[in-house]
């Protein structure tokens, strides 16, 4: 074990996934889905450096977050609101690396949107994955607005939704967290806390170490976790899943990660994060740190290690074959779902 790996395996909370009731198969899958989520982002990278793609916003170093929240709800049922980088999450929720792809070539049959929205912009209605909108922090409120559906129809269904610590500054995030603490709506508020708004750092961003201390302005329980433990990740979502599900209201549910990657292939970290900082940033990568935990707790062994980069090498390379012989959108219907087609079949442009 390397210095940095026994350094990851003191997790600041001393709790072993027995006395928390998660058992080797659970950790096992959340595990397969942090390398899966990687190993789609490193390729969406390789897909827009060679051409492919005109654009990546990257998920990369988020996978434990993304994975140890959605791995908590009951994927048929719930509902996920996503955010740009919620690669993991959407893999987690049912969205195979076959359709990532296609969206991140903007193919005819990207699921998310037939090729309309930039990539990065994910949804799906047969997985429940709302589609995104561009501008940040209005996802909040359309989850709310999910889960005040759900609380009268009676349905049981709850909501994750996911945003940056710097789309918290929006008005939107006040009234999303205000009204689902009024209605005691079932939403999780998960924040991923990557320390910058593309370049902007968390310190002018908010006068506040943590996100989660405005929860108590709204009456709903915050809790801040490190994105790099998954197990304490996914025990702090199940905990407030059990609460949405009682129909206690919402959680504001914080997990600080480091951002492995710039904000997007248009920006260059290099201008305002020094060399020193992008190094240390990668001491936190949830890929390393989980993997290290799951050895030293005796669930991940050689053979098992060897069986999940054998997999994940699989799904990704089949997903990407399949989007890249995937037919490219028909530019004779660019104006599709803006204007009304007269002749369209129902349902299109209707
Ligand atoms: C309303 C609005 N303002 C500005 C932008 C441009 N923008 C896109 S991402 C982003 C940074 C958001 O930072 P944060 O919420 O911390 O999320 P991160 O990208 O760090 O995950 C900004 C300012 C936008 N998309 N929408
Ligand atoms: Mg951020």
């Amino acid at each position: 074990m390397s210095a940095r790996e026994a350094k990851a395996v003191k997790s600041p909370v001393e709790r072993t996934p027995q006395a928390l009731g998660v058992q080797d198969r659970e950790l096992l899958e959340m595990y397969y889905y942090v390398r899966l989520a990687r190993a789609v982002d490193e390729r969406m990278w390789a897909l827009q450096r060679s051409g492919q793609a005109a654009f990546v916003i990257s998920g990369q170093g988020h996978e434990g977050a993304q994975v140890g929240t959605v791995y908590a709800l009951d994927r048929d049922k719930d509902w996920l609101v996503p955010f740009y980088r919620s690669v993991a999450a959407v893999l987690v929720k049912g969205m195979p690396p076959a359709e990532i792809f296609l969206i991140q070539l903007s193919k005819a049959t990207d699921p998310s949107s037939g090729g309309r929205q930039m990539p990065g912009h994910y949804g799906h209605s047969g997985h429940k994955i709302l589609s995104t909108s561009s501008p940040v922090t209005t996802q909040l409120l359309h989850a709310d607005g999910i889960a005040y559906a759900a609380k009268l129809r009676g349905t049981g269904e709850i909501c994750v939704t996911e945003v940056g610590e710097g789309a918290t500054s929006e008005g939107d995030f006040h009234e999303a967290l205000n009204f689902a603490a009024v209605h005691k709506l079932g939403v999780i508020f998960l924040v991923e806390n990557n320390g910058y708004a593309i370049s902007v750092p968390v310190s002018k961003q908010m006068a506040v170490p943590n996100v989660s201390a405005r929860a108590a302005g709204y009456g709903m329980p915050g809790v801040t976790v490190d994105g790099s433990h998954v197990l304490d990740v996914y025990v702090a979502a199940r905990d407030a899943v059990a609460r949405a599900r009682r129909g206690d209201g919402p959680t504001l549910l914080e997990v600080k990660v480091p951002r492995l990657t710039a904000h997007s292939s248009d920006d260059r970290q290099e201008k305002y994060r020094s060399a020193d900082e992008i190094l240390h940033t990668k001491e936190h990568d949830p890929v390393h740190v989980f993997a290290a935990e799951l050895r030293a707790w005796g669930v991940l062994g050689e053979a098992q290690e060897r069986q999940i980069a054998e997999r994940v090498r699989r799904a990704v390379d089949e997903g990407t074959e399949l989007a890249e012989a995937a037919p490219a959108v028909d530019p004779a219907t660019a104006t599709r779902y803006v204007y009304y087609e007269h002749d369209a079949p129902p349902g299109r442009g209707r």
